[in-house]
């Protein structure tokens, strides 16, 4: 059976190839695919940058390698540091 952190990490992978596998290339996020993922999986997150200019910043600030998508190594930052702010906001709530 699997533990609790690898079925975090297979649905890690499974959502992020829901969206990547939508357009063209199936394995990177394009800008749409990117804004799509953040809409329904991070609504919160996004719920205070629901303008365009919002997903071209966090699409620009994940793009390490700059080919104007999001592969999964460069998601999986995304949801590291969102993961470590959340973190610390519960830490400084207690
Ligand atoms: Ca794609
Ligand atoms: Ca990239």
């Amino acid at each position: 059976m699997a533990s609790q952190l690898e079925t975090v990490m297979e649905s890690l992978i499974s959502i992020f190839h829901n969206y990547s596998g939508k357009e063209g290339d199936k394995y990177k996020l394009s800008k749409k695919e990117l804004k799509d993922l953040l809409q329904n999986e991070l609504g919160c997150f996004l719920e205070a940058q629901k303008d365009t200019e919002a997903v071209d910043k966090i699409m620009r600030d994940l793009d390490e390698n700059g080919d104007g998508e999001v592969d999964f190594q460069e998601f999986v930052v995304l949801v590291a540091v969102l993961t470590m702010a959340c973190n610390t906001f519960f830490w400084e709530d207690t």
